[in-house]
């Protein structure tokens, strides 16, 4: 059992990597402020007397050095950000504060409290526009985004951390992630959730475009696996790696899939193409599955499918 610190424990991905880190039997410190994560999304973890959770802002230091003089864990899993690419254009300050100098603030917390391992959620957005595809961890890094280039920042200054002061630490790309908690709120959330619950609502899922651009859709669950992984397995090293599926799925495949889970004929309406939307994203799996023997196992059927039995959609009722 290892005593494991994550940052945006109450987020999406950071909710499903604290059940998941419970389950195996670890202690989980969790500090969120709570701006876009919910309590909610830690009912089962809130049950738990092996976690404890801290409101809190990770970019501020002293509150945040404080919470390492207590909890000091062996391992922190830093997930808490800035999350929306478009926010990132109207807050451009606020995604530097949250996707960069938060990462400071940890890694140098991180670094004087002792802690051995550091994870760090990164992004697909890195890429930007670049091709060829599938994208691996050498191709030309170009990000688009403050959001982007934050995160690019961020895996710099991280690597900097590791060869200086001996920490392991692995950035982790996520690719496109969906699954259950996802929040479909906004027009930018995830295009998973929004079709969900536009199919709920008994309304038609809105297609930017033809429908033909492609993406690598990830199923949170193995997302969280992929961190525990990085945060606990023996003798990983550091570096970067994609967490992706190397498959890629157009979005009107993804709408045939759901029209299969749910029985019936789905016919989506399209719309013009959203401006900055790129046409393909496919990163290559394999970094993953030598430096951290991590495969992504869940099918996108099989993720659709747990999204449908788990009612996160209403669909069912
Ligand atoms: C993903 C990430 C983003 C960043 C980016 C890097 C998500 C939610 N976002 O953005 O954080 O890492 O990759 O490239 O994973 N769409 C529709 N209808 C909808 C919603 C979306 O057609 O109701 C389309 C959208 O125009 C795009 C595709 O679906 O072509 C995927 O959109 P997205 O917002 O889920 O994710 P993406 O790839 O833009």
């Amino acid at each position: 059992m290892a005593r494991i610190l994550v940052t945006g424990p109450a987020g999406f991905i950071g909710s499903h990597t604290v059940d998941l880190l419970l389950k195996e039997g670890h202690e989980v410190w969790g500090v969120d402020n709570l701006r876009t994560g919910r309590m909610s999304n830690l009912s089962a973890a809130g049950q738990s007397l092996r976690f404890h959770f801290v409101r809190a802002d990770v970019a501020e230091e002293a509150p945040f050095n404080e919470i390492l003089d207590e909890a000091q864990p062996e391992a922190i899993i830093h997930l808490a950000a800035l999350v929306s690419v478009p926010e990132s254009f109207e807050q451009p300050d606020e995604n530097f504060r949250l996707n960069l100098t938060a990462t400071h603030v940890v890694a140098e917390a991180a670094h004087r409290h002792g802690v051995k391992r550091m994870v760090f959620a990164s992004s697909a957005a890195v890429y930007g526009r670049t091709e060829p595809f599938p994208l691996d961890e050498h191709c030309v890094t170009v990000p688009i985004s403050p959001y982007g280039a934050a995160k690019l920042a961020s895996e710099s200054l991280l690597a900097g951390y590791a060869e200086c002061f001996g920490l392991i630490i692995r950035s982790h790309r996520y690719f496109n992630v969906y699954g259950p908690r996802q929040d479909p709120s906004s027009p930018y959330s995830g295009v998973i959730s929004r079709f969900w619950e536009r199919l709920g609502e008994g309304s038609q899922p809105i297609i930017f475009g033809d429908g033909e651009q492609t993406r690598d859709f990830v199923y949170v669950g193995d997302v969280a696996r992929a961190n525990l992984l990085a945060a606990t397995k023996p003798d990983v090293r550091s570096g970067v790696a994609n967490i992706c599926t190397g498959r890629p799925t157009s979005l009107n495949g993804l709408v045939q899939s759901m029209a299969r889970l749910l029985g019936r004929e789905v016919r989506p309406m399209h719309v013009a193409p959203r401006q900055g939307d790129i046409r393909h994203s496919l990163g290559s799996p394999k970094n993953a599955a030598v430096q951290l023997g991590f495969t992504a196992s869940t099918t996108l059927a099989e993720g659709l499918q747990e999204l449908f039995l788990r009612g996160d959609s209403g669909l069912r009722d």
